[in-house]
């Protein structure tokens, strides 16, 4: 049985796909079309008719073809999957998809980043969104989150203010996708809760190797509620099975000309090759007794529980396994909501929840025009909807019957309430007696405890990153008064982190700053005065907070060229991809032209990409075969030298055979210990345990200085 056969959601999206294949073109209403080349005339050089009903219904259409972008995360890439739970969590909540392990519910999920327009560059330093429709028998629940576990601001009030910081300046609408100008600086350096979300996007989590690699995460608490109604905390996580990885600052910037749909592209091929990305859920569940038991409140979204103190369970496997038809359709028509929960799940009092709970229908009406956004294909539940809801713009449904209104006697009393059979939606009861006070609470102002730890968790070269990332982003701002700010609010981090900035930026920390640090929280509020001095050390470090934490030895997918000119050594090719590609490796010939390129052995072998259109960036590692006429034509190619010089700077596994040290002394391989940087004439094994380590970060310090 094929995936969509067996996948509900893809079965009901058949009912709405069309396919041109062998059919008669026709207007929108049925008639068939004889000319759509020309328009209707009076006389061959006359004028065109108003008449022409099959121009006007054409141009029509394509001048109202594209629809308000999203506000925030409009860039974005998305797959059908299928999600299936390991064990039944009966105890902790009542909905099906966490209770029945036989049930394959259907998923769609996009993958997207925050800041840029719609057609900005994969791999812009931001945050990505990681979103997730469940198509549950129950209903839709969507987890729409991000791959950081933190948010930048802990009440839905200030979203506005920090997306309008962050987007391009409005006076001159620069910069595109990026983060690194003042008016971000200027709001994050005022609004310390952000130094927790911001030291990730300083990390190389914000510039993922792919979308397959990086971790998901709710970031909310939530609440699981059992049939008994019994609540639980829980906090969502995705753990991808191919292990976290990033790629480099310099990587990115020179992937953003080189293919800036990297990422898409990346899904998209690994979805058609067979290649099936996979993540586990998982789950930290708090008893409702503990909510107080943290040295930090599980309201404030810009905390993490670490993994140590609360374990993640994996409790499922998510397998995206079908690319989407039609990209508009289905990724850009895609509506999400954290809103939409099932039975069993439900919300907490997070402040910056609360909020959004509010804010993703509002924007679905100006984005996909109608309040009947959930009867849009990719939009509608598997399981049936019923109720008195009517008409408005775009109504699809033909509701039948006289009634639209309940209690009613004329429909029979129909649709019936849930609760007169069962499994209906039923609020949790959380005892509420309070005060209606417009404040923030004393126990979210701690805003430098658990940036210190992330930053304390980090490997050396993780660290260094951070560091690079600060200096770069504040070199791109013009106004000193901001860069000392955020010297002086790092330091509040970490004191050795703010000097390596500082001396990046050839500025001085400044001792104390004129205005109170944190003017977001309140009129009057000096965030100073809540914080714990010293910062809390309720852990040394937490060992998941680095990217080294998820490993994975596998190497499929992973791009491997091969730079090879005529008169290559055909059987070490043989060899080497033979051992890449049966471990579902992607390996490419990368020659000095196009067309075919022949080996030692005689044999025409299809160039898969030309050294003049290709770069180094755009691969996992590089392996160099030998044949001394290849050796040669690859030295006459100046950009062999330089694709070798990238992969070394960027600390990529790359493996030569002996006799191509003609090529090789031309590179920076000089600079290095030689074992250390390079593979000769090793066996595929080694190699291949080399990709899949993704980096030599201990050839760093030497890989800075080689200057391409
Ligand atoms: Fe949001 C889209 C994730 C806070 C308002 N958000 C959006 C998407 C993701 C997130 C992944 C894209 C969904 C898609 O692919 O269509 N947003 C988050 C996370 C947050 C968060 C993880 C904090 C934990 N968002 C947040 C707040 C507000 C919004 C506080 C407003 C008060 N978000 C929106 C929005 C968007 C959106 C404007 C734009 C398009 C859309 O909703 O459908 O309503």
């Amino acid at each position: 049985m094929s995936t969509s056969e067996e996948n509900k959601k893809s079965k009901d999206l058949a009912s709405n796909t069309k396919d041109g294949k062998g059919k008669t073109m026709t207007t929108n209403q049925g008639v068939k079309v004889n000319d759509t080349n020309n328009s209707l005339k009076s006389g061959e050089r006359g004028a065109s008719l108003l008449e022409d009903f099959i121009l006007r219904e054409k141009i029509t259409h394509f001048d109202h073809e594209r629809i308000p972008e999203r506000i925030v995360h409009a860039r974005g890439s998305g797959a059908h999957g299928v999600f299936e739970l390991y064990e039944s969590l009966e105890e902790y909540t009542k909905a099906g998809i966490f209770t029945d392990i036989k049930r394959k519910t259907p998923v769609f999920v996009r993958f997207s980043t925050v800041a840029g327009n719609k057609g900005s560059a994969d791999l812009a330093r931001d945050v990505r969104g990681f979103a997730t429709k469940f198509y549950t028998e129950e209903g839709i629940f969507d987890l729409v989150g991000n791959n950081m576990p933190v948010f930048f601001i802990q009440d839905a009030m200030k979203f506005p203010d920090l997306i309008h910081a962050v987007k391009p300046e409005p006076d001159r609408d620069i910069p595109q996708a990026a983060s690194a100008h003042d008016t971000f600086y200027d709001f994050v350096s005022h609004t310390t809760e952000t130094l927790h979300n911001h030291i990730w996007v300083m990390s190389d989590r914000a510039i993922p190797r792919s979308f397959r690699m990086m971790e998901g995460f709710g970031i909310h608490t939530f609440r699981l509620i059992n049939a008994e109604g019994k609540s639980h905390f829980v906090k969502f996580h995705w753990k991808p099975l191919l292990g976290t990885h990033s790629i480099t600052w310099d990587e990115a910037v020179k992937i953003h000309g080189a293919d800036s749909d990297f990422h898409r592209r990346d899904l998209w091929e690994a979805i058609d090759s067979g290649q099936f990305p996979e993540w586990e859920l998982g789950l930290q569940i708090i008893p409702e007794e503990d909510e107080h038991k943290f040295d930090f409140d599980i309201l404030d979204p810009t905390k993490l529980i670490p993994e140590e103190m609360v374990p993640v369970q994996r409790i499922g496997k998510m397998t995206l396994n079908r690319n989407p038809d039609n990209f508009f359709a289905e990724t850009e028509q895609v509506a999400f909501h954290p809103g939409h929960v099932v039975p069993g799940i439900d919300f907490t009092n997070d402040p910056l929840l609360q909020g959004r709970l509010f804010s993703y229908t509002d924007t679905q009406l100006s984005r996909l025009g109608s309040p009947n956004f959930h009867e849009i294909p990719i939009n509608r539940p598997i399981n049936e909807t019923h109720n008195n809801q009517r008409d408005a713009q775009m109504r699809m449904t033909v509701d039948k019957g006289k009634s639209a209104y309940f209690p009613n006697s004329i429909g029979g009393g129909c649709p019936h309430l849930a609760k007169m059979a069962q499994g209906g939606f039923t609020s949790y009861e959380e005892r509420i007696d309070a005060k209606k006070i417009r404040s923030r609470s004393s126990s979210f102002s701690d805003h430098y405890s658990q940036p210190a730890l992330f930053y304390r968790s980090l490997t050396d070269w993780e660290q260094e990153h951070v560091a690079d990332a600060y200096t770069f982003e504040l070199g791109k701002c013009t106004y000193d008064h901001i860069k000392e700010r955020m010297l002086y609010v790092i330091k509040q981090i970490d004191k050795d982190l703010a000097l390596k900035v500082a001396d990046g930026l050839g500025m001085k920390i400044p001792s104390k700053i004129d205005q109170p640090v944190n003017q977001a929280i309140g009129a009057d509020a000096n965030v100073e005065e809540h914080q714990p001095t010293p910062k809390k050390k309720y852990l040394k470090k937490s060992a998941a907070l680095s990217l080294t934490h998820l490993n994975s030895d596998s190497i499929a997918t992973r791009k491997i060229a091969f730079l090879v000119g005529d008169g290559f050594n055909g059987a070490q090719v043989k060899k080497i991809k033979e051992a890449l590609v049966s471990k579902n490796a992607v390996v490419h010939l990368v020659a000095p032209h196009g067309g075919t390129v022949k080996c030692d052995l005689g044999k025409e072998h299809p160039v898969d990409v030309a050294l003049l259109t290709t770069e180094s960036v755009l691969y996992d590692a590089l392996y160099i075969p030998g044949g001394a006429k290849s050796i040669e034509a690859l030295v006459k190619a100046p950009k062999s030298v330089k694709f070798v010089n990238e992969t070394l700077k960027h600390c990529k596994a790359l493996a030569a055979e002996e006799d191509t040290f003609k090529l090789l002394d031309k590179t920076a391989i000089s600079m290095f210990d030689k074992d250390a940087a390079i593979l000769i004439g090793k066996t595929p094994k080694d190699f291949i345990k080399q990709i899949a380590a993704h980096r030599n970060w201990d050839r760093q310090p030497t890989a800075m200085n080689i200057p391409v």
